[in-house]
């Protein structure tokens, strides 16, 4: 597009918007003109898209997720246009930086990590392959909270991201529907037939948001619906004529409560009330639109399967199931093998995490009181579930209730899932061969087939591509542009392995990247750090299992060393921390407030700074990801083995040429089939040595009676060198007052990772040996592309095609 047009359509807009000539407008202004022109383009496109998939009538995935962590959206629509280079011309006639403006972008920040991430790059990925694809989700009016270390100790303030960031949402309030909570289940015969009707129930309005999605140089645009929850009528006129102004009020504050924030915890949940309200919400307001839309081009909901794929990410969505059931049932008069036989062909499960606090159930009380109908399908799927089961594990009672929907009180999501869903997977190799082998073996047990693992994959254009472009400029040079499309041609990179003039080129891209995240550091830490020392990256959120205790445990290690012998001979090293906790999860703020502590203590040490650098950067979040990982040399994978589902930050990290050090846990086990022994850092225990150390009795206490080294850390805990003392961390080590002692094999692991922490060091030292390994991680990094999951799964699981 030519300069003179983008400017022409920057007036327009501008004088539309805020009645002002472009020139005059503020840099927030210009932000939100920019933004509108481009979301018209994308609108363009989508009509053009959407009239081709429905005249080919062609199947599409509709992806249910609690989360979607967008991040920033011009950048990447931009990039996907092709039109960056020709708006920073545009803008820069008008003295405006195209960067500035991507500043002002606040993150939509509508998931907590890994697993909203991934449904975002997903949805990147569909529409880069042209697959039909809408993802549903809530409008959040507040996303992940923003973090702030006031005195080591982790606050937590709203994110109030609609202040700039509703200008890629477009409100469709004539397509609001309305949800029933609570109230009672009426049923009677007429004609024959039973009817069911929900009456005195509370009705909530759901009004849909569409965010337009779009792919890489592609003519599809797909998009997100957010649902914002309203009260139906503003007020309660009835309380209000009574002069009962707050009662007024009450029920519509009820009701858009619901959508007013992102429930801030990751791989661990909280059965509120308001949670279980928030998944029915967006679960019975997508599926009505669904159906609906399936019934303007169809005549029947008898070709849902063949025409929709509705996939349920991780259980928050598996409401899904007797929803759906309800509407055939109640709504459209199926009978009950045909409803069931429908959902179960329409809809497929993605398990993430095989932590237990994570695997959701509900009291029954409470999920009767507020979705009465619901339930009682629940009830009824677990009645005929429970039968099947007697039959095929007769007398096992101990099993099949492990295997119920409805048992102990209580309503548990992932079996309702099991139970109806056609495929289930896990996310990386080692992590579905677990949910197969252990946690769900008795359903894969008698339904071998349901189970399937699809590995994660990212949107690298957005990861390598937008985010590291001194990098893909390179790489274009030298590979040519096949990567763009296909992240396999990255493998052609190969062919330069020993190639000393690439190998250098590599390292000033990593130093130049590394400059750039200096200054930010400087900026937002007030610390100085040299870029020539060894940037050793742990970003992902805060969790016991990812053990970012044992990254500090070994720096605390490493200033011991250094303080008794200050000409010892090692690399510097810069260790980078960034991280949320849950606002709740107590152990993990006190790992920041540990983290705060060494990194005061050697950030002011002048025998160990020079050596050794240590810092926390506040809010994590993927516009700031996206600054750090092009900067890595080290990326710390390091969770017990066995309890990481996959990780994805690896992925990421991998294909911007840094080096993995980690366990062979979720991913990390294919990235190392992949780039193979020479160019990974592994240590520690493997999932079936943890299994059997469980099994053996395990005792942190002989690893530290045991090793001198690690009893000189554990005990600098609770001494007081910190500055303030450790005493819950200490004993979460030793002793079981938090449950098993030493829960994530922190201390059995110690050794192995203190010793491949010096091979990294020594390694380093050979800067030709060092930029070999990080260039066949990027060689190699072309399997973990979301372009080669979402094919999976829509070969495998969803059965769709991309449209020509
Ligand atoms: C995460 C997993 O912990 C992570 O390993 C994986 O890469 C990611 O999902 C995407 O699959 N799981 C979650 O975030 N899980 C929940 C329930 O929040």
């Amino acid at each position: 597009m030519q300069k003179e047009k983008i400017l022409s359509l920057l007036s327009e807009k501008c004088m539309q918007s805020f009645g002002c000539d472009l020139d005059e407008a503020t840099k927030q202004q210009t932000y939100r003109a920019v933004c509108l022109v481009v979301r018209d383009l994308l609108v363009q496109t989508r009509n053009d898209f959407c009239s081709r998939y429905e005249k080919q009538q062609a199947k599409q995935v509709y992806y249910m997720s609690m989360e979607f962590l967008v991040g920033t959206s011009l950048h990447n629509n931009l990039y996907n246009l092709g039109l960056e280079d020709s708006f920073r011309a545009a803008l820069a006639d008008l003295n405006v930086d195209l960067d500035d403006l991507y500043e002002i972008e606040p993150d939509a920040g509508l998931g907590n990590g890994g697993l909203g991430r991934l449904a975002s790059c997903y949805m990147d990925a569909m529409s880069s392959l042209h697959i039909p694809a809408t993802g549903f989700s809530l409008r959040y009016e507040f996303g992940i909270f923003k973090q702030k270390i006031i005195d080591g100790w982790q606050m937590e303030f709203p994110d109030n991201w609609l202040d700039m960031g509703d200008v890629w949402l477009i409100p469709r309030k004539e397509d609001a529907v309305e949800v029933k909570f609570g109230g009672q289940v009426h049923e009677w015969m007429q004609d024959g037939k039973l009817k069911i009707e929900q009456y005195d129930y509370t009705p909530v309005l759901a009004v849909p948001y569409d965010m337009f999605i779009s792919g890489y140089d592609s003519g599809a645009v797909n998009k997100l619906v957010l649902w914002s929850a309203k009260s139906p009528s503003n007020m309660d006129m009835n309380a209000f004529s009574r002069g009962d102004y707050v009662k007024a009020i009450e029920q519509n504050a009820m009701a858009e409560a619901i959508s007013k924030v992102l429930y801030p915890a990751d791989d661990h949940v909280e059965g509120k009330i308001l949670r279980l309200k928030q998944q029915y919400l967006f679960v019975s307001a997508s599926l009505q639109s669904i159906v609906k839309n399936h019934l303007k081009h169809f005549d029947s909901l008898d070709s849902l399967p063949q025409k929709a794929a509705i996939h349920i990410n991780d259980t928050h969505p598996a409401l899904c199931v007797p929803e759906l059931l309800r509407i055939l049932l109640d709504d459209y008069g199926y009978d009950w093998d045909r409803a069931w036989d429908i959902c179960q062909n329409t809809l497929a499960y993605t398990n993430h995490t095989v932590m237990s606090e994570a695997l959701e159930r509900w009291p029954e009380y409470l999920f009767r009181e507020q979705l009465p109908r619901i339930y009682q399908l629940v009830a009824e799927i677990n009645r005929r579930l429970v039968n099947q089961l007697n039959t095929v594990y007769p007398g096992d009672l101990a099993k099949i209730e492990y295997m119920a929907v409805i048992a102990n009180n209580e309503v548990r999501m992932a079996n309702l899932c099991l139970a109806c869903c056609h495929k289930v997977n896990g996310v990386s190799k080692l992590h579905s061969d677990i949910l197969k082998d252990s946690i769900f073996h008795d359903y894969y047990h008698i339904a071998p087939d349901k189970f399937t693992n699809v590995t994660n994959g990212i949107a690298y254009r957005r990861w390598l591509c937008q985010s590291n472009p001194k990098l893909t400029e390179k790489l274009r040079e030298w590979i040519g542009d096949g990567f763009l499309h296909d992240a396999n041609a990255l493998e052609k990179l190969m062919k330069y392995y020993d190639k000393a003039n690439v190998l250098q080129d590599l390292q000033k891209i990593k130093r130049y990247n590394k400059e750039v995240l200096c200054n930010y550091i400087a900026r937002s830490n007030g610390i100085n750090v040299d870029p020539n020392s060894i940037f050793d990256v742990q970003i992902k959120r805060l969790h016991e299992y990812k053990r970012q205790l044992l990254n500090v445990l070994h720096i605390m290690h490493l200033y011991c060393v250094i303080k008794e012998n200050p000409n010892l001979d090692i690399p510097p090293r810069t260790f980078i921390f960034a991280a949320k906790a849950s606002a709740g999860y107590f152990m993990a703020k006190q790992v920041i407030r540990l983290i705060d502590a060494v990194s005061k203590l050697v950030n002011s040490d002048p025998a160990v700074r020079e050596k050794v650098k240590v810092v926390f950067l506040e809010d994590y979040k993927v516009s700031l990801a996206e600054i750090i990982i092009p900067a890595a040399d080290i990326s710390e994978q390091i969770s017990i083995a066995g309890k990481e589902a996959s990780g994805t930050g690896n992925m990421k990290l991998m294909i911007n040429g840094a080096v993995t050090l980690g366990t062979l846990d979720g991913a990390n086990v294919e990235i190392h089939e992949q780039v193979g022994d020479d160019n990974i850092f592994l240590f520690g225990l493997t999932a079936p040595e943890v299994e059997e150390l469980w099994k053996k009795g395990y005792n942190p206490v002989e690893y530290y009676n045991g090793n001198l080294e690690l009893r000189r850390v554990i005990d600098m805990l609770t001494s007081g060198v910190l500055g303030s003392r450790f005493d819950e961390i200490a004993k979460s080590l030793l002793t079981n007052s938090y449950g098993a002692a030493d829960a994530y094999m922190t201390l059995a692991d110690f050794d192995s990772y203190v010793r491949k922490q010096e091979e990294v060091g020594r390694t380093y030292l050979d800067k030709r040996k060092f930029f070999n390994m990080s260039l066949v991680n990027i060689a190699k990094a072309g399997l973990f592309s979301a372009d080669r999951a979402v094919t999976e799964y829509a070969d495998d699981i969803w059965q769709v095609k991309g449209i020509k």
